[in-house]
């Protein structure tokens, strides 16, 4: 290992360390944090996935949480699938869980609700800059996937959704899409959110069923989610590099 490598490898070291001691809520760390993990993304990966495991990302009380939750990227999908179930009030919505599972399966919204739920008060961290606190209640994505069973050469959960990049968001645009690993899939805090402090999923927000994936950045934070498929690769999707914003040269592993 050439010098320059290892110094690296010790600087990377370090700075999870720290971002780990300071309990992850400065903002700065939101700052370097993607630009730390744009110079070697597998390595820095693997590491903090090795001093993170099972670690769960900071709990604030009521008293955190932010007047407004600000609300980012695409508010108010134009699409007219999507259009049609806000005319219904998600009467028809449908979450489909399919691709590599053994069971294929499909929920209404009152079936989600019926699931047993989790609530949070997190910090959600934009990588622009900007923080918001904000409380969650949904069911964990780990009680979905258990119902589907995936199978064993299941790698990522990807999360198809109804809104169009691009295109002023009409039906030609890019899709919105995300993805993650089975550590993340399985975290307890892991949740398909129907609700922001103690109200339905605004639009803005990602209504009806956004994805909260609370020690990533807030690009991983799907919004409007239309579908759940497994898969061995993210190759074939978009332009195969786990998400819409990877795409444009994001890291998939967005570690706060
Ligand atoms: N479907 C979808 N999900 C999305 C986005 C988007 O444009 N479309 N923007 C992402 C970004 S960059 C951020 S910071 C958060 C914003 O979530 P908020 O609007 O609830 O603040 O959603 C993420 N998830
Ligand atoms: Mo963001």
């Amino acid at each position: 290992m050439s010098t320059d490598r290892r110094r690296f490898l010790r600087n990377v070291l370090a700075a999870a360390g720290a971002g780990l001691l300071a309990g992850c809520d400065q903002l700065s760390q939101t700052e370097w944090a993607p630009k730390v993990l744009g110079q070697a993304e597998t390595l820095s990966h693997a590491v903090q996935r090795a001093l993170t495991r099972g670690a769960l990302a900071r709990e604030y009380t009521e008293a955190d949480i932010s007047p407004v939750f600000r609300a980012n990227g695409s508010t108010n999908p134009q699409t007219s699938e999507y259009r049609a179930l806000v005319e219904n009030n998600f009467i028809d919505y449908r979450l489909t869980v399919g691709g590599l599972v053994a069971h294929p399966l499909s929920f209404s919204l009152e079936q989600l609700r019926a699931l047993p739920s989790r609530t949070q008060i997190t910090r959600h961290d934009c990588v622009e800059g900007w923080s918001v606190i904000g409380k969650w209640k949904g069911v964990q994505l780990s009680r979905v996937l258990e119902l589907a069973k995936p199978r064993g050469d299941a790698r990522y959960v990807v999360f198809h959704c109804f809104d169009r990049m691009d295109d002023g968001g009409l039906e030609g645009g890019t899709p919105y899409y995300e993805s993650i690993g089975f550590d993340d899939a399985y975290h307890p805090q892991t949740l398909l959110a129907y609700e922001l402090n103690d109200q339905p999923l605004p639009i803005q927000n990602g209504a009806p069923l956004r994805a909260r994936i609370e020690r990533q950045l807030g690009y991983k934070q799907a919004k409007y989610i239309s579908s759940i498929e497994l898969t061995d690769s993210l190759d074939d999707i978009g332009d195969g590099n786990g998400g819409y914003w990877e795409d444009q040269g994001y890291e998939w592993y967005a570690g706060i």
